[in-house]
């Protein structure tokens, strides 16, 4: 059995403020192995089918808006148990109170607009995992 693969975002803050290094890096230290790369300025297609479970959520537009305001790096990493590996690394949503430690912890915090800036995405199951790496390395 191959090892379990997830899709890893730096977001546009995460690009914009040059912690995408910063950001690799954490990945690449806890042990797991970057496959594949790619920057890329999403479509708001990409991004619709990418978030398709906040349609109609009060954050769903500006949400699509800040996800296609720069160009992201996505990341096809893997190892076993990457997917909850990366998510504990990347803590919890609300950058605010996500635990120091954790890059959302570490390296983000609220800048007072509608949808959280939160540096990084992380698939959250194995399913959501093989869905969007089709979409991001298609
Ligand atoms: P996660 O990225 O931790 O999986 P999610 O899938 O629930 O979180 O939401 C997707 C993104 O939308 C999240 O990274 C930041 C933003 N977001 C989520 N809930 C929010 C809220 N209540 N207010 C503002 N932005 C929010
Ligand atoms: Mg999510």
């Amino acid at each position: 059995m191959s090892a379990e693969e997830t899709l890893i975002l730096v977001k546009p803050d995460g690009v914009a403020r040059g912690l995408s290094g910063e950001i690799l890096r954490r990945v690449e230290a806890k042990g797991y192995r970057i496959t594949d790369l790619r920057m890329v300025t999403a479509s708001r297609e990409l991004l619709a089918e990418h978030y398709a479970e906040h349609e109609g959520k009060p954050f769903f537009a500006p949400l699509l808006e800040f996800m296609s305001s720069g160009p992201i790096v996505a990341v096809r990493a893997e190892g076993d148990r990457v997917i909850e590996g990366f998510r504990s690394l990347a803590g919890a949503t609300d950058p605010t109170t996500a635990a120091p430690g954790t890059i959302r912890g570490d390296l983000g915090r609220d800048w007072g607009v509608a949808v959280q800036q939160n540096l990084v995405h992380g698939s959250d199951s194995t399913l959501s995992a093989e869905r969007e790496l089709a979409l991001w390395f298609a």
